[in-house]
């Protein structure tokens, strides 16, 4: 199977996020993720390595609206010059505001400070000098795949880093700042009828923003109810779709401590709608936080089960182009990714 990575999300590693209750702590989003998958990956008989290609803006643009891509281009040198203690310890540092816009005006402010509150939803989604081009690079992996997946007509992986489905049209939240799944999935809906299945912990809420009333992309999310989990304010089961988009895309929130069964029987509902739906292509956002004691979940999924996950969404028969997303739990990231994948090589 092909694998897009790129080395360049190694420059995107802030030297730390912030926490509910104020708590800074080390960023929990860091490269040894990747390199616990590598290593899982470089073990097998089928993985198979590739750069990704350079896709320019305009896949991007096509979801993303063009004053934050601008702002994430610009934040970091604008946050070094504004400030002389930054500039003086570039690496301790990273931009993050901390007013944000709760019901917004729509004229996004003039200054720094005021356009991280307006494009920035939460404490976790940090920009530091290598951001913005690690955000490019992991962007292009999942076009990269999605194009082996339609030229090849096989299922592909991106192994991005930054992760994506938190990130909506204008907004970075979650580590996630360009949304590589719905950028992804956009590019396939030119080629056929595309559906997105989101499997990470985290409800994917920029997915579901993005496509919110689209018809031509069915999107499905499986994850801790918002009730009680992050982003709090998105992911309930009455969300089902606006205008054109009402009935296309679906919700399936899970109490805390959900085992193995319970989630089967929720992505067997999630696969059955798909199967109606009818794509030529699926996304898949594979999250790994579903493990039992992931640090940043609560679910109790065993290592087992991804196997079984893995085989059931692989039983569509469709070319799926599997992008990463989150998982904390970095020494059991590797192997359940590479149980995760095995049924579509
Ligand atoms: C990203 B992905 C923790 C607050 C939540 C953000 C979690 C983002 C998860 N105290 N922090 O979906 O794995
Ligand atoms: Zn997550």
């Amino acid at each position: 199977m092909k694998i897009f990575y790129s080395e360049q999300h190694r420059d995107h590693f802030p030297p730390f996020e912030v926490f509910d209750g104020g708590l800074r702590v080390p960023y929990y989003e860091n490269p040894d993720r990747m390199d616990k998958i590598i290593s899982a990956l470089r073990k097998t008989d089928w993985a198979e390595f590739n750069e990704p290609e350079d896709f320019g803006l305009d896949p991007i643009l096509a979801v993303h609206d063009r004053g934050y891509i601008n702002f994430l281009a610009s934040a970091w040198t604008e946050w070094l010059d504004s400030d002389p203690k930054v500039a003086a310890a570039p690496e301790a540092h990273a931009f993050l505001p901390a007013t944000f816009a709760l019901r917004r005006n729509p004229r996004p402010p003039k200054t720094l400070l005021g356009k991280g509150g307006y494009y920035m939803m939460d404490l976790s989604a940090c920009i530091v000098a290598g951001t913005y081009k690690a955000a490019l690079a992991s962007a292009n992996c999942a076009l990269s795949a999605a194009s082996s997946s339609f030229l090849l007509h096989h299922s592909s992986f991106a192994l991005c880093r930054p992760p994506g489905h938190h990130a909506g049209k204008d907004y970075a939240a979650g580590y996630c700042f360009i949304n590589n799944a719905a950028v992804a999935a956009n590019w396939l809906s030119k080629k056929g009828r595309v559906a997105v299945l989101d499997i990470d912990y985290h409800a994917g809420n920029g997915t579901q923003d993005i496509f919110y009333e689209r018809n031509d992309v069915l999107t499905i999310s499986i994850h801790g109810d918002p009730e009680f989990e992050y982003p709090h304010y998105i992911g309930f089961a009455d969300e089902t779709g606006a205008g054109a988009g009402l009935g296309f895309h679906k919700n399936f929130p899970l109490p805390s401590g959900t085992g193995d069964i319970p989630y089967l029987v929720a992505l067997y509902k999630s696969l059955e709608m798909i199967r109606s739906f009818s794509p030529d292509y699926l996304v898949l956002s594979a999250g790994m936080d579903t493990f039992d004691g992931d640090p940043l979940g609560t679910f109790r999924l065993t290592w087992a089960v991804y196997s079984e996950i893995g085989r059931q969404i692989a039983n569509l028969n469709l070319p799926t182009t599997i992008i990463m997303e989150g998982g904390y739990n970095n020494e059991a990231l590797g192997e359940n990714i590479r149980i995760l994948i095995r049924s579509f090589t």
